[in-house]
């Protein structure tokens, strides 16, 4: 009879936690050993130069860059689009606002207006009202960022219609828009539209392929020649420069073929998931929101927190982030099969019993 340290040893730990963390597998592995390599600071990698056109192709816009993560994508794009001192509007959960460690300030020297929204959606109307006045008082607004899917709101995907008329609303001030499309590939898949589609709309688009994609590295940003020209010149102030970049390249190559149309397989297990756990005694999931790859729990009824939550759903093999003080967060995956979906469920049931 193994005693609860083996046992816990022993234990699978579903992770939970992030599409982020999925590992490259055998085949993903084997093309990029295989890369074709060169100099990417001279332009001279082929594989790099293969996956910047493949993604200017996908996205219908005239050029890509690749570069190391969803936050030098979008803090480059900021830094392309601004001049220190100009205002940057976007929706009050967005990664840029809340996890990338104050860059627009830092990086850009921008200031950030927030405004709240309904699963990371903006009014147009609202954000027309915040655009500021041309008066010596007042910062310049100068960029819109929107967020598709929209991470923290649950995966929610952005209405092609909705961003259709921020566009004609932002042109009609001058202003530009970036979007942060890290998990982009998921909208598409889950809607049908393309990204080529939703990009038209930007004057920059990020995405990543170290997400649901299960790329080990790397994000590219797409634009206009001229957007992508000043990019090039900002990733090399931020040190992005990188020389035989190939190698990974092509992992992300080799995800766009084989990973992209299987996230819809992520969004089924997602769907499945917070079903479930939203009959479990208080967790609270706001079904409508779970349109992709993620699932919020709102854990306040329970009475505790959501790091002691996390803490017993860890000790039963569950792998989850407290996202909030009451709130958790899981992400479906590429490592997430049909049988974990069961088995978390399982392993929910028995944790919440408690709170009953
Ligand atoms: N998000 C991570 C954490 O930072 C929260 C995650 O696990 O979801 N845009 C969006 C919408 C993102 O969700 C992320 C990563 C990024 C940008 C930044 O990408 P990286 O981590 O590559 O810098």
């Amino acid at each position: 009879m193994p005693d609860k340290l083996t046992e816990n040893i022993f234990m699978k730990i579903i992770d939970l936690r992030s599409d982020t963390i999925t590992r490259p597998d055998e085949g993903m592995r084997r093309a990029m050993a295989q890369a074709e390599v060169g100099d990417d600071v001279f332009g001279e990698d082929p594989t790099v130069n293969a996956l910047q056109e493949k993604m200017a192709e996908l996205t219908g816009k005239e050029a890509a860059l690749f570069v190391t993560s969803g936050t030098q994508a979008n803090q480059i794009s900021i830094n392309v689009h601004t001049r220190p001192g100009n205002e940057v509007i976007c929706e009050e959960r967005a990664h840029i606002f809340n996890y990338e460690a104050g860059a627009p300030a830092l990086l850009s020297g921008v200031q950030i207006r927030p405004l709240p929204g309904k699963y990371g959606i903006l009014d147009v109307k609202q954000v027309e009202e915040a655009i500021r006045p041309k008066n010596h008082h007042f910062p310049q607004t100068r960029l819109i960022v929107l967020e598709n899917t929209h991470n923290r709101w649950g995966g929610t995907i952005y209405p092609l219609e909705e961003i259709k008329k921020m566009r004609q609303m932002a042109d009609r001030y001058g202003l530009r828009m970036h979007l942060d499309g890290a998990r982009l590939w998921n909208a598409s898949v889950a809607t049908g539209i393309s990204l080529k589609e939703y990009a038209q709309y930007f004057d920059s688009v990020s995405l990543c392929f170290s997400k649901g994609l299960g790329a080990p590295v790397g994000s590219i940003i797409v634009g206009s020649k001229e957007v992508i020209e000043q990019a090039h010149y900002y990733r090399k102030v931020y040190g992005g420069g990188m020389r035989q970049a190939g190698i990974i390249a092509a992992g992300a190559l080799y995800a766009i073929e084989h990973n992209f149309e299987r996230l819809s397989e992520d969004h089924r297990r997602a769907k499945m998931l917070a079903e479930a756990l939203n009959e479990f005694p208080g967790m609270v999931i706001d079904l409508q929101s779970v349109q992709t790859n993620i699932i919020i729990i709102d854990t306040s009824l329970t009475g505790k927190s959501a790091a002691f939550i996390a803490e017993q759903l860890e000790q039963n093999g569950v792998r989850v982030i407290p996202f909030s003080p009451t709130r958790i967060r899981l992400v479906t995956h590429l490592h997430i099969t049909d049988e974990d979906v069961e088995q978390t469920i399982k392993i929910f049931k028995q944790v919440c019993r408690a709170f009953s």
